[in-house]
């Protein structure tokens, strides 16, 4: 799990549950939507990416590589959306948002897993790439450069920045990707209410997000009945409303 040591004190002398963010990056609204759905109280520290405020020595201190979300919990930092939601379920198990089933349990571990390795390549990809726009100024990639020691996320926005974007190819590739976890989870949809069976999980917490990503660039999703309908039965629910409907234009209307 990456909890982060640091001996930086301002770091650790933060108490509570802080919550490093941006309204509109899914992997932050699976927290934003864990914590309201469990009900606990966080501090809020919006990390504003548009005006590139993640790329600072001071952030770079929290988080490695720079990206939201993090979490500072009493001075304990933690990174990767996926490992800080493990790490508040260990920490507050009531309600469990872990299966009941072991089979079950495996699958949420897989599903988590495409949220740390498939960020980049798949869900990145396709929304950076059909957004087509730059995500640095040149000036912020020369800081991104000077910050950051992952090559290859310096490469990923440098990509964006050349001529035509992200090659078409590459966008189809993730698409095709994506449109197969689609149909798995329409599948899954079509006999219980939530991913994993009768109860939420965090297979759940960690899906609805992309669904507020992807509707910004129109990402097919009627071939996915069961999916929209659980789309909209998420737009019922309070936390959905607080953690992503109130970040996310667009991500309140009904999915087509
Ligand atoms: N796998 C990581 C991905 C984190 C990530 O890429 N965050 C994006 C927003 S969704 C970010 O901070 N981007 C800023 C940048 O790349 O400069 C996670 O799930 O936490």
């Amino acid at each position: 799990m990456p909890i982060r040591p640091t001996d930086n004190p301002d770091i650790l002398n933060m108490r509570g549950l802080n919550l490093f963010h941006y309204s509109y990056s899914n992997c932050s609204m699976r927290i934003r939507l864990f914590l309201d759905e469990k009900g606990i109280p966080w501090n809020d520290h919006f990390v504003d990416l548009r005006a590139q405020k993640n790329l600072t020595e001071e952030y770079f201190a929290i988080h490695p590589q720079g990206l939201v979300p993090a979490l500072v919990d009493d001075g304990v930092i933690v990174h990767e959306s996926a490992d800080i939601l493990e790490y508040l379920e260990d920490k507050f198990p009531e309600p469990s948002f872990i299966p009941d089933d072991p089979e079950d349990r495996a699958e949420l571990e897989k599903i988590l897993e495409f949220t740390r390795s498939g960020h980049f390549p798949i869900i990145k990809t396709w929304a950076y790439g059909r957004n087509n726009k730059p995500t640095k100024t040149p000036e912020s990639m020369a800081k991104l450069a000077q910050l950051q020691k992952d090559q290859w996320i310096v490469d990923f926005h440098q990509e964006t920045l050349n001529e035509g974007g992200i090659p078409e190819e590459k966008i189809l590739a993730a698409e095709q990707t994506l449109k197969g976890m689609f149909t798995d989870l329409d599948r899954r949809l079509s006999e219980h209410e939530w991913i994993l069976g009768d109860k939420m999980t965090l297979a759940d917490i960690a899906w609805i997000p992309q669904y507020a990503l992807f509707q910004r660039n129109n990402f097919p999703f009627s071939p996915y009945p069961n999916f929209t309908k659980y789309v909209v039965r998420w737009q019922k629910r309070p936390a959905y409303v607080s953690a992503i409907g109130n970040h996310m234009p667009g991500s309140m209307n009904a999915p087509v």
